[in-house]
């Protein structure tokens, strides 16, 4: 496993099994039906929360800071359990609000907080916002495949920018605006594959737009909903040793959250 904490661009060994799980917002439900799959396997199956594991939606029961405890956890206890940062994580960080339904989640959670908290508040707020510094922006398979939050975006250079695209900071910084919010319609089917073909992967896996569980139009990139979805709830096994050559190859690899 290659790792360096200034990359925002985590590299996987070609070795078993990955998880690909994306926007949990604040489902804790949802989450203990993830975890009971792979809880207890971690020494050999890798996980990727790929962001927006906070901010729950609807006016039901917001489980956003027990479902962040235990993502911050499992990430500091298991090497093979990664997280990636969602544009609900960077929006804490960049200062931006994040709106869902007319409400802007961001200052909801933060009020959230000082609710639940009191004068603690602020030193909880503290550590979750050291956590999702840590967060990288997206993780590569040695298999070609590139997972990440949402993105890419049209006027992409080449890896080195992704690697270090939050060393200009989270604030008014526009690649990793546009690497945080981008989706379908925002690059084209060749963007994207100029961005494969220059970061050196050949599909990418990306949350962000809410979709029917998975969705496989958009050329060489694969969207899934793993928990907000406009109905059926899709994850990724994936398979890091077989050789992947377009998003059909991924099909196999889809399971549905019973
Ligand atoms: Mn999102």
């Amino acid at each position: 496993m290659v790792y360096n904490s200034s990359t925002d661009i985590f590299e996987v060994a070609s070795q078993g099994r990955m998880l690909v799980i994306t926007d949990i917002h604040g489902n804790l439900e949802d989450f203990k039906r993830y975890e009971s799959i792979f809880k207890g396997c971690l020494d050999q199956l890798k996980v990727v929360i790929t962001g927006d594991f906070i901010h729950e939606l609807d006016n039901n029961y917001d489980g956003s800071v027990e479902v962040l405890e235990r993502v911050k956890c499992y990430y500091h206890q298991y090497p093979n359990f990664h997280v990636l940062l969602g544009n609900h994580e960077w929006a804490h960080l960049a200062d931006e609000p994040a709106y869902k339904m007319g409400v802007d989640q961001k200052r909801a959670f933060e009020s959230y907080l000082r609710e639940r908290f009191g004068g603690k508040w602020g030193s909880k707020f503290r550590s979750y916002l050291e956590f999702f510094r840590e967060l990288p922006v997206a993780i590569k398979t040695g298999n070609g495949v590139i997972i990440s939050h949402a993105g890419p975006y049209s006027d992409f250079k080449n890896q080195e920018e992704l690697r270090n695209i939050t060393l200009a900071g989270y604030r008014g910084n526009k690649p990793l605006e546009k690497m945080m919010l981008n989706r379908p319609g925002n690059y084209s089917k060749e963007d994207l594959e100029r961005f494969l073909e220059l970061v050196g992967c050949k599909v990418m896996v990306a949350g962000h737009t809410i979709v029917d569980g998975v969705d496989t139009v958009y050329g060489k990139q694969m969207i899934l909903s793993s928990s907000l979805s406009s109905g059926r709830k899709a994850y990724l096994e994936l398979d890091l040793e077989a050789e992947i050559n377009d998003v059909e190859d991924l099909i196999p690899m889809v399971r549905w959250l019973e």
